[in-house]
């Protein structure tokens, strides 16, 4: 994209979200240049950004420095610049080792420092005020996620013309959890800025709605309640679900093209051709029950249920928030888990699990997803879960199984899929087993019920349930 500066209020569609849906990358000449980073988020909001003049608020992901606000892909992208200690606290900190842990049902400790929420009220203050400063006049602005729960307010306060809406894209815990957080009130004041606020599950929704009963002295009705804004003036806030979804349309094509179909084939043969390859595709995450998966296998294997070298397990790990403390040690938990099962079942050129700490394109993520004969996601709690719909949009012959754990977002709506409690090792083990030597049949039967949910619920429904329900808010 040019180049544009531009920093006049006039925008009619403004996207907050913690990243920009651009990376910097340094071109061997020296220059910088912006890519489009993949995400579903962004395939579904470009034609809506080109089509109303949209921008996108977000940090670049760079440290100290933002570049000046530039035009590309017909939307403006305006760079909100974070420091090295902010990033620390704010997103290191309060984001990732005190909300995301607290809303994933405390599966690790989260963590409580004051000067983490400090600067994550600073940091939410300035992303506030630059959509503040980018949206023109009742703009409609979205602002996305855990990182920026105290933007509707801040905004609100600073522009009442605005329609605001909020989505998070990770589960909403139940009260009994949220009400440990020291800043909890002010946290769900935050939210109450919105006029919709958009959650994975109704039950996300429930557990708001109550906390604003038990926090802050509200009466819900139904999906909404009732507050009243700096003005004396009563407003409605909408508390609702829209589960998101992927381009599945995108996703299947792609799946189908020749190379994709080639490429698998190719895979395949790599691994040996084994009777059964099992999969599993996660940014390395606690959440993410790769080591309740690996266990799982590991007695599969311990109990000659299943074979090497007739069985492999392919595990891709996405290197993710590799500074954060409980993320180093989870590495290491991991891999040494997976040294052990490869050491103790492997045999010369057959490892039992081939393991990969590694970013994947998209068409070679797809062509992992055709080679597997069972799908395993087995989050301990996920607020979606694309993986899971990926797997489904990708499996154009019907073939392939999806193990699926109960926790995850997806289990509301892939109900064919083969459910499972993750903590429940046994009934794990049974489920594996049961999806490796299901009825080609009965599989294309549970494959095609899928397709057709993800089809019908793709992610430009899921963007268009969201606004439309935006505009007929407080209408
Ligand atoms: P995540 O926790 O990141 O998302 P998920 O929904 O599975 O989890 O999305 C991961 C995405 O990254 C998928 O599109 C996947 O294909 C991709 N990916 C994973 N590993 C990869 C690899 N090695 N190489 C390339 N791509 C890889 C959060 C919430 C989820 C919620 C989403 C969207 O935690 O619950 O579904 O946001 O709202």
């Amino acid at each position: 994209g040019s180049s544009i500066a531009a920093g006049t209020a006039d925008r009619d569609f403004v996207v907050v979200a913690n990243r920009l849906p651009v990376d910097r990358v340094v071109r061997p000449d020296g220059e910088v240049e912006w890519r489009r980073s993949p995400g579903g988020l962004v395939t579904a909001l470009e034609p809506i950004m080109q089509s109303r003049d949209g921008a996108w608020i977000g940090w670049s992901g760079d440290v100290d420095h933002a570049p000046e606000p530039f035009e590309s892909d017909g939307m403006l992208l305006h760079a909100v610049p974070l420091s090295s200690k902010e990033v620390a606290r704010y997103y290191e900190g309060f984001s990732n080792a005190t909300l995301w842990p607290l809303y994933h049902d405390a599966v690790a400790p989260p963590e409580f420092h004051r000067s983490w929420w400090d600067t994550y009220v600073t940091v939410n203050r300035r992303f506030a005020e630059a959509a503040a400063a980018v949206a023109g006049q009742n703009a409609v602005v979205w602002i996305q996620d855990y990182q920026l729960q105290l933007v509707p307010a801040m905004l609100r306060a600073q522009r009442p013309d605005l329609r605001i809406g909020f989505f998070l894209h990770i589960p909403f815990p139940p009260t009994e959890l949220f009400m440990q957080l020291p800043w909890r009130t002010r946290i769900v004041e935050g939210l109450l800025g919105a006029d919709l606020i958009g959650f994975q599950l109704p039950g996300g929704a429930a557990n708001f709605l109550r906390l604003a009963r038990q926090l802050c002295g509200l009466q819900p009705h139904g999906r909404t309640v009732e507050v009243t804004d700096a003005d004396g003036e009563p407003r409605v806030v909408r508390a609702e679900a829209f589960p998101i979804s992927i381009d599945t349309k995108g996703m299947s094509d792609l799946s189908a093209s020749p190379e994709v179909v080639q490429r698998a084939k190719e895979l395949y043969s790599e691994l040996g051709e084994p009777k059964h390859v099992l999969l599993g595709v996660d940014r390395l995450d606690y959440t993410k029950g790769i080591s309740t998966r690996l266990q799982a296998y590991r007695e599969l294997l311990e109990d000659s249920s299943i074979t090497v070298p007739d069985t492999v397990l392919i595990q891709v790990a996405t290197p993710s928030r590799e500074r954060v403390e409980h993320y180093k040690a989870l590495r290491n938990r991991i891999e040494l888990q997976v040294g052990r099962i490869n050491g103790d079942f492997g045999t010369l050129g057959h490892p039992a699990v081939q393991y990969l700490h590694q970013s994947y394109g998209r068409d070679e993520l797809c062509a992992l997803y055709r080679v597997a004969d069972v799908m395993l996601v087995t989050p301990l709690r996920d607020g979606m879960n694309l993986v899971a719909k990926e797997y489904v949009a990708a499996r154009t012959d019907h073939g392939g199984a999806l193990v699926l754990s109960e926790f995850t977002g997806a289990a509301a709506e892939l109900r064919q899929a083969y459910q499972v409690n993750p903590h429940d090792i046994t009934h794990l083990k049974e489920t594996i087993v049961a999806a490796l030597n299901q009825d080609p049949a009965e599989g294309a039967r549970r494959m095609r019920a899928m397709r057709r949910h993800v089809t019908s619920h793709d992610v430009n429904h899921w963007a268009a349930s969201f606004l439309d329900s935006l505009r007929k808010t407080n209408a």
